[in-house]
């Protein structure tokens, strides 16, 4: 992706995740918006972008962090929203386990009061181990937390899958987490 399209996938993910308000947007239910509107709004705040530009992003994003509509009317944010946001997605059956990158600072804090989902909406779980050092490494050197999903389905937890495949659900207590073995 060109320097120029990773620039506005950023620009998309600040408005479609964290600050709606600021472009005279307001998130519909599932966190759409209208693409006419964030079009007008990115002019107004002199970040124009083309509808080609948006189109490019949305399937060139290596991660699939956006979405839009049957209609193609509506652009929105597949996950790591902090604005309030009601995703309407359905709780679903997690695989039995499931991964965590993290960095070894954050360890203490984790064993104490389990994954919390910070400044996210849910806590962030990756379906592989590849995906969760990935996530891992954008802070450091990669530690990587197997959880118990099975267990923690069978306790009554529930758990949702944003479109691109990350796995979401409210707290991980620490009785369900262990390290992985990493060689
Ligand atoms: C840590 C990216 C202390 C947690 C990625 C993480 C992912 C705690 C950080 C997506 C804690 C939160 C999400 C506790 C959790 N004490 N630290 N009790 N519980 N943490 O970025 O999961 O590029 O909000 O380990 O690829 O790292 O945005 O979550 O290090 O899919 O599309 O607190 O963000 O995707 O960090 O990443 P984040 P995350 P995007």
């Amino acid at each position: 992706m060109s320097q120029r399209l990773v620039t506005v996938s950023k620009f998309l993910s600040k408005y479609l995740r964290h600050e709606p308000q600021a472009l005279g947007l307001v998130l519909e239910p599932g966190g759409w918006v209208l693409i006419d509107d964030l079009l007008a709004g990115a002019a107004e705040q002199s970040f124009p972008i083309s509808r080609d530009e948006l189109m490019r992003v949305v399937a060139e994003s290596d991660k699939q962090r956006f979405a839009i509509d049957e209609a193609g009317l509506r652009i929105r944010a597949n996950q790591g929203h902090s604005t309030a946001v009601e995703l309407q997605l359905p709780d679903v059956a997690p695989p039995p386990q499931l991964y965590h990158g993290t960095v070894a600072k954050f360890l203490d804090s984790i064993w104490a009061s389990g994954l919390q989902k910070m400044n996210r909406h849910d806590v962030h779980l990756s379906p592989d181990l590849a995906t969760a050092t990935k996530v891992g490494e954008r802070r450091g050197k990669p530690i990587i937390l197997l959880v118990d999903t099975a267990q923690m389905a069978a306790d009554g937890f529930t758990f949702r899958r944003s479109e691109n495949g990350v796995w979401l659900t409210e707290h991980v207590p620490p009785r369900y987490l262990r390290l992985a073995e990493t060689s």
